[in-house]
């Protein structure tokens, strides 16, 4: 099975989080993260914050790697190995640029309906704090047919 190492970041600040709608390519037309794929000599980390750097114009400060996610498509043997971060500080002004407009979006209202179909099964877990790993897979339509997600060291409350 070939897999694909890529990252998603996000911006948490307080109340508010940071997306940006994806322009172009893959997933365009869906408010997102930040992220893409990993170069060679390139840390997940590093990466991310490249990414992020592309696409919002901003530095995250301080990203924790709190997921790892791997997104398969039916018939397609690629996985997608993702690798999710966050951060709640950054350098620079969020700004639009050929890949996406970032936005900022309070929490309660995450527009889970104009995102990615599995989101809703584990962004919810990142705003909470929590660290998970999971697998999902969507159909040719991007509708998810199953998924797993479970809790690292889920937090105790
Ligand atoms: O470089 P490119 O834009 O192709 O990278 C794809 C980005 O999309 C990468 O940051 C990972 C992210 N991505 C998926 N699938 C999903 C998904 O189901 N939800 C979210 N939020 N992001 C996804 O590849």
């Amino acid at each position: 099975m070939d897999r694909k190492l890529l990252t998603l970041a996000y911006i948490r600040k307080g109340e508010r989080i940071l997306l940006g709608m994806k322009r172009r390519g893959f997933g365009a037309g869906k408010w997102n993260g930040f992220g893409g794929k990993v170069h060679g000599g390139e840390t997940f980390t590093t990466a991310a914050a490249r990414e992020m750097q592309e696409e919002a114009g901003v530095i995250p400060i301080g990203l924790i790697e709190v997921g790892q996610l791997d997104f398969e498509f039916e018939g397609d043997p690629l996985i997608l190995e993702t690798r999710v971060f966050v951060a709640s500080e950054y350098e620079g002004e969020p700004q639009e640029t050929e890949e996406m407009s970032p936005k900022w979006h309070r929490l309660d209202e995450i527009p889970y309906n104009e995102m990615w179909d599995g989101d809703k099964y584990w962004l919810p877990l990142l705003l909470q704090g929590q660290k998970f790993e999971g697998h999902l897979l969507f159909d040719q339509n991007d509708k998810v047919l199953s998924q797993k997600i479970q809790l690292i060291n889920p937090i105790e409350d």
